[in-house]
Order: C-alpha cells, then sequence, then structure tokens
C-alpha cells in the first residue's frame, strides 16, 4: 500500500515538473504563454487529438494539431489552448519512452508514449505466434520498458500442453507470466495489482482481447471502448487507434490496435540481439566484433545454444528477425 502511495506521490510531482517545463518552454517561444495548459493525450484521430487537461482532469477537449509538431499518440504530454469550440495542441514534450512500429508503408511511427510498461496478451485462441511475442519483447527492452506475458482466454481452457510449455520457457528467461480471461474475469486482481502506478500499453495480435481486458478492468469506461471501436470498424470491435485510460488505483493503460506483423528490422542486429534478454551474456564474445550470431565461425552464442544455455526456439525467432529484408 505504501509503495503505491509513494508512487503517486512521486507521479504528482513529476506532473507539476512537467507542467512547469511545457509552460516554460512556451514562454520563451512567445506571446501564448499566459493561456497555455498541461493536457494529456487521450487518442489521436488523424489530424486531431483528444486531449485531457491536467488541472480539471476528466475534461477532454477534441483539438487540432499544429503542423510543427511531428508525432502525437496516446501518451504524450502537451501544452494546449482553448480555441473556438476546441482546442489546440502547442507543443508536445519529449518523451521517456516509446513504442514504435512500422505503418502501412514500412515507416516507423510511434503507437503510445511514455510509458514504462507493456503488457504482450496472447490468448488461447487464436494461439499464438511466438515470433511476434519475441518481436514485442525485444521491441521493449530495447525502448527500457518491462514486459509482462499475459495469456488470456483462460475460459476456452488455457491449458494447452503446447501453450503451457511456451510460457514456461519465457518464464525460465525472466519475464513474469499472467493468465486471465476478460470474460469470466479469472485473474484480474493480480492483473490489476501489476499495472497499479504504471502506464502500460497493452499489445498482441488481433483478437486477443486486449480491449476486452481493459473494458473488465474498468467496468464504468466499458461504453467510451465499446463506442470507439464499433463506430470505427462497423460493429467488429477491431481497435483503430491507441486510446488511455486511467485506473481508478493510480496509472494508465493504453489500448492499441492489434497487429499480425511487426517489423523489427529498425533494430540494427546488435540491439536486436540484445533485446533477447537470455543472449546477453554470451554476446560480445564472439571471433567477430560485428558476428550476427548465424553462420560465422567461433561464435559463443551459437556454441551457448549448442551447449543447451540458451533455448533453440527463441534462437531460431532472432534468426528469423534478422533474415528479415530491411
Ligand atoms: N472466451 C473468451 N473470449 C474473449 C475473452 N476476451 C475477449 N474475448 C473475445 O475475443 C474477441 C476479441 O476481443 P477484443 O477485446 O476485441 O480483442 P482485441 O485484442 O482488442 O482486438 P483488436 O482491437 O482487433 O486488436 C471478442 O469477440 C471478445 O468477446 C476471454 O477472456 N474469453
Ligand atoms: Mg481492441
Ligand atoms: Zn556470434
Amino acid at each position: 500500500m505504501s509503495g503505491r502511495r509513494l508512487s503517486q506521490n512521486q507521479a504528482r510531482r513529476v506532473n507539476r515538473l512537467q507542467r512547469q517545463r511545457v509552460d516554460d518552454a512556451l514562454a520563451g517561444a512567445g506571446h501564448e504563454g499566459s493561456e497555455a495548459r498541461a493536457g494529456l493525450v487521450i487518442s489521436r484521430f488523424g489530424k486531431q487529438a483528444d486531449v485531457e487537461d491536467q488541472i480539471e482532469p476528466g475534461l477532454i477537449t477534441r483539438c487540432h494539431i499544429r503542423a510543427n509538431i511531428d508525432s502525437l499518440v496516446a501518451g504524450d504530454r502537451i501544452a494546449w489552448r482553448v480555441e473556438g469550440d476546441g482546442g489546440v495542441v502547442l507543443a508536445r514534450q519529449e518523451r521517456t519512452s516509446a513504442l514504435q512500429r512500422p505503418d502501412a508503408l514500412g515507416r516507423m511511427r510511434a503507437v503510445a508514449a511514455n510509458l514504462d510498461r507493456l503488457v504482450v496478451v496472447l490468448a488461447v485462441e487464436p494461439p499464438p505466434h511466438p515470433n511476434l511475442l519475441d518481436r514485442y519483447l525485444a521491441a521493449a527492452e530495447d525502448a527500457g520498458i518491462e514486459a509482462i506475458i499475459l495469456l488470456n482466454k483462460t475460459d476456452l481452457g488455457g491449458h494447452a500442453a503446447d501453450i503451457r510449455a511456451l510460457l514456461r520457457g519465457y518464464e525460465r528467461i525472466g519475464y513474469p507470466i499472467l493468465l486471465a480471461s476478460a470474460r469470466d474475469t479469472g485473474g484480474l486482481e493480480a492483473l490489476r495489482e501489476a499495472l497499479a502506478g504504471h502506464t502500460t500499453a497493452f499489445v498482441g495480435q488481433s483478437g486477443v482481447g486486449k480491449s476486452s481486458l481493459i473494458a473488465a478492468l474498468l467496468p464504468h469506461e466499458k461504453l467510451r471502448i465499446g463506442e470507439l471501436s464499433e463506430a470505427a470498424s462497423k460493429g467488429r470491435h477491431t481497435t483503430t487507434a491507441a486510446c488511455l485510460y486511467h485506473l481508478p488505483q493510480g496509472g494508465e493503460l493504453i489500448d492499441s490496435p492489434g497487429i499480425r506483423e511487426f517489423s523489427l528490422a529498425f533494430l540494427e542486429p546488435t540491439r536486436l540481439a540484445s533485446g533477447f534478454r537470455e543472449f546477453r551474456p554470451f554476446l560480445g564474445r564472439c571471433r567477430f566484433s560485428d558476428c550476427r550470431h548465424g553462420e560465422e565461425p567461433d561464435c559463443e552464442l551459437r556454441a551457448a545454444v549448442t551447449a543447451g544455455q540458451v533455448g533453440e526456439a527463441r534462437y531460431r525467432s532472432y534468426l528469423q528477425i534478422l533474415g528479415e529484408p530491411e
């Protein structure tokens, strides 16, 4: 309990500092300083964003985004001001972290900002793609975001031997594993505990139940989640834009659109390899300092795989990502 309270106090202090910094930046930039308010981006739709005011939480304003702001996503801390019926976003604060992924044209885009936790959601159905999971985990490691793996839909019998074996492998290399069901609400207490006081993005394949889990955690927000996804996709409940929600006990959840593929071609091979946390003890010890740990002679990572110190499935997963055309 005291830990939770402390982190809320810390969060409040950080918020105050951030507000000050945005105000200072705006005052320095010109005449708009006095009207500027600190805001938090709840969701981004094309050229507009829903912004929550930080002095009056709960006040959400649809804002236009100034053209000089290169990127704006759920979780961004900003300065905005009222204009006409809505508002305008004036400036974005530097991010402490960002989850990125490629858009349809392969350009890297931020999906969510200022998070310190990632819940990678898997489900009994549709069944997990370990390679997609590894991509999310490597992206989280690279961004310094702590990842948790959650298996949803346990009401469908989450105890298939292959899924159990898969999860055990990730538990062995140090990832926390949670089991839950958005439908029968099993496992939600442990999930709530893990989320308290953090800013967490829910990611994973389309249809695994990210939005359903958030709706189950926040029953009073159910409508908002339903409306948003339904309007956007003609009844198919597919999330199309990341959206931020507040947890009553402190902390934020960011729902994100699901994906099938997730390219990590933007990571250089050395960064990709260290995104596989259990590889790290063996990195930097190969004969060639730029070893990609494929066919090179005297590769310490490959030796570790042969010796059974590193799991073969994750090594193959790494090679698969590495082998992708850039
Ligand atoms: N049986 C069962 N079905 C679930 C559970 N959670 C979600 N579902 C169902 O799975 C389907 C997809 O759920 P969503 O919450 O929309 O999945 P999502 O991950 O948000 O999908 P995208 O927004 O497309 O990324 C819906 O029909 C849900 O009712 C669960 O715990 N058990
Ligand atoms: Mg969704
Ligand atoms: Zn090597």
